[in-house]
């Protein structure tokens, strides 16, 4: 699966159901970041709880999505503009990449640098991408985990796409936390009464399913529970995704358990909606996400 040389804290942990995954241990974290998808499925700080929510229901089958950990979205968010035929969230997360490096510093921090190039199948279902882009992920896990997306435009024209980390986090109870930093930033949603609204100037509170887009914020997002914080930083992310199913919507994820849901929240970084990228031509674009906890 893999002729990198791996440091001493990282172990390739090959499946027969070719969902390999790399196994990070340092005297800073732990973590598990999958070759499929290039997701982080697990993250640990030393002294910690597990930082991310990984459903017990995902399914970790080939050409389905894991529901847990950071997915990368890419090239498109949510449901395809114009063809419903193809998966939701883009490609990136249901495709194999390539592990490009792992390297570990003196202080124990692991990097890594994972890969997907187009091939058939990505321009089958992405033709206007066209065969000229990189799509890399540079993970590095510290006692904070970093998260970068890099988009490099080798074509000769534009290349419009949405990207995004659709990060779960594992929470005490969704009925309790609060969400800080997106006060009366502007949002998009379908499930509520109107499709553009703005975050009054106070924090998130949930009291039922939540799906909001907030746009063009650039400050750090902090989710509020009793026993931590959970710090999100980001840089070249413009939107922030905030999301839980609630009761209903729970029931009908076969790959959630139905008393799951109080237990996650996700909230997303990325550049989705009216914060879609036009990279040009030659151009690069980074996103950057730096997940801490806080007491
Ligand atoms: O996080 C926002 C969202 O677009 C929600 O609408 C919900 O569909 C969620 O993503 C999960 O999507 P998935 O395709 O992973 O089931």
């Amino acid at each position: 699966m893999t002729s990198i040389a791996l440091p001493s804290a990282v172990r390739l942990i090959e499946q027969p159901s070719g969902m390999s995954r790399l196994e990070i241990s340092t005297p800073l974290a732990s973590a598990s970041v999958t070759l499929y998808g290039a997701q982080v499925a697990h993250f640990t700080p030393v002294g910690e709880d597990p930082v991310l929510f990984f459903s017990s229901e995902s399914y970790c089958t080939p050409g389905k999505p894991m529901r847990g950990g950071a997915p990368v979205i890419f090239p498109w968010f949510g449901a395809h503009p114009t063809d419903s035929e193809k998966p939701a969230h883009g490609f990136a997360r249901t495709r194999d990449w390539t592990l490009e490096s792992a390297t570990q510093k003196e202080n124990g921090e692991v990097t890594l640098v994972l890969r997907l190039e187009p091939d058939a199948e990505a321009l089958r279902l992405w033709p206007e991408g066209g065969s000229d882009w990189v799509l890399c992920h540079r993970i590095v896990i510290g006692k904070e985990l970093t998260m970068e997306l890099e988009v490099q435009n080798r074509g000769g024209s534009i290349l419009a796409f949405e990207d995004a980390l659709h990060t779960y986090f594992a929470i005490s109870d969704i009925r309790e936390i609060e969400v800080r930093g997106l006060e009366s930033t502007e949002y998009l949603t379908v499930i509520e009464d109107a499709p553009r609204k703005r975050q009054p100037a106070e924090p998130i509170h949930f009291e039922r399913e939540t799906d909001r887009v907030y746009l063009s914020t650039a400050g750090q997002v902090e989710i509020v529970d009793a026993a931590r914080t959970i710090a999100i930083r980001k840089e070249g992310a413009a939107s922030v995704i905030v999301w839980n199913p609630w009761t209903e919507k729970a029931a009908r994820l076969a790959d959630l358990g139905d008393d799951e849901w109080p237990g996650m929240v996700c909230v997303e970084t990325g550049n989705v909606r009216d914060n879609g990228i036009r990279l040009p031509s030659g151009g690069t674009h980074r996103s950057t996400t730096r997940i801490s906890v806080q007491h």
